[in-house]
């Protein structure tokens, strides 16, 4: 029940040959990187891939306000407490706009919050891990935020106009994010060795789940191969992962932490770093609903659906009350 279960299809992209006039003539397009917008004609797939992740990239922002939404209350000052809810509240205006985005390709929000609620749409895999301490908050900013943007920069790039432009805003703010993630990992680094062991242990438990924020590896991506040739994504998962660690890697070292992963290290030859295998049993074992909070993420969404129904009947019923008033006066 708590499974996130839509189910993968991923399909060989066609050849310019095999393309009817139409679609041969909207590939085109997105190959002279013109931006496609919402009324022109596009291929059911693409809209099809577009709702589908448009939505679970919107699900994740919305429930992605929970993990950090438990520490409001427990913020260490006054100001971290400011930061932080400014955050969380932004995490709900990206999840806003992106549902927007995905509401010009003519699906509706009740029908995804629906696909939320019920398991069938995924959200990011990330948000099903605990935030144990403090030192969480800022390792969810430092690499979760710092994943995201690393994603989210490149969809900027996207061949959907409404998709790429919320982009642009919503990397603005995400840098913010990981920027004060970053700040409260100084903070404790340079702090007491347990506020510094505080922080070590939270990098060894969000370092491999990070990692996974990106996807399957490329041989195992479902989507990949025919959303890169849309352009809906510019880059694959393997190439934004090895970006995420070498940029990540010397972050660390300035902090004075050390990645999990034995087999870190720095491959001259390749310019980038080698690591070890991620543990892509458990990720599929959080995509089957079995992570530490899937059950705990999907009850919070669905307790607040149910407590916010008497306010949307009420927009409801005083939308329809204004719209008889203004029939009437006609
Ligand atoms: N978690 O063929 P693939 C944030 C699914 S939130 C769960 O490679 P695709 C923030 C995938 O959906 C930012 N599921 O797929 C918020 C597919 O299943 P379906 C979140 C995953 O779509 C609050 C199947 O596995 N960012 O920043 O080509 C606080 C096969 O994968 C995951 C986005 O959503 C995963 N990690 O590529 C702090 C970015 N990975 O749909 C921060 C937008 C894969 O066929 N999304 N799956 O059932 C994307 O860029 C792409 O959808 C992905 C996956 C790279 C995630």
């Amino acid at each position: 029940m708590y499974a996130q279960m839509v189910k993968s299809t991923g399909e060989r992209p066609k050849t310019l040959d095999e393309m009817t006039p139409e679609e041969r003539a909207f590939q085109q397009r997105v190959d002279a990187d013109i931006k496609i917008e919402p009324k022109e004609w596009m291929p059911e797939g693409y809209r099809k891939t577009l709702v589908r992740q448009i939505s679970q990239h919107a699900h994740s922002e919305i429930v992605g306000q929970l993990p950090e939404g438990n520490w409001i209350t427990r913020a260490p000052t006054l100001d971290r407490k400011a930061i932080l809810i400014a955050k969380v509240q932004d995490e709900a205006g990206h999840g806003l706009y992106l549902y927007c985005a995905a509401e010009t390709l003519g699906v509706s929000r009740d029908e995804m919050t629906e696909q939320l609620l019920s398991g069938k749409a995924k959200y990011s895999s990330i948000f099903n891990y605990p935030t144990l301490t403090w030192a969480d908050i800022g390792a969810i900013g430092w690499l979760v935020d710092g994943a995201a943007i690393m994603n989210q920069v490149q969809l900027q790039k996207c061949s959907y106009g409404p998709y790429s432009r919320a982009m642009i805003r919503i990397c603005k703010e995400e840098s913010f994010h990981q920027r004060q993630g970053y700040d409260i990992m100084m903070k404790l680094c340079a702090g007491t060795a347990e506020q510094k062991e505080m922080a070590q242990d939270a990098l060894n438990r969000w370092w491999q789940p990070s990692l996974m924020m990106f996807g399957p590896s490329d041989k195992d991506s479902v989507h990949s191969a025919q959303s890169m040739a849309w352009k809906i994504k510019p880059m694959s998962n393997d190439e934004l992962r090895q970006k995420f660690v070498d940029q990540t890697v010397p972050q660390a070292e300035y902090l004075g932490l050390k990645i999990p992963d034995p087999d870190l290290k720095w491959n001259e030859g390749k310019k980038g770093y080698d690591f070890g295998e991620i543990d892509w049993n458990e990720f599929y074992e959080v995509l089957r609903g079995n992570g530490p909070c899937n059950k705990e993420r999907l009850d919070a969404r669905r307790k607040a659906w149910d407590d916010g129904a008497w306010f949307r009947d009420g927009l409801m019923a005083h939308a329809q009350k204004a719209k008889a008033r203004r029939l009437a006066a006609e």
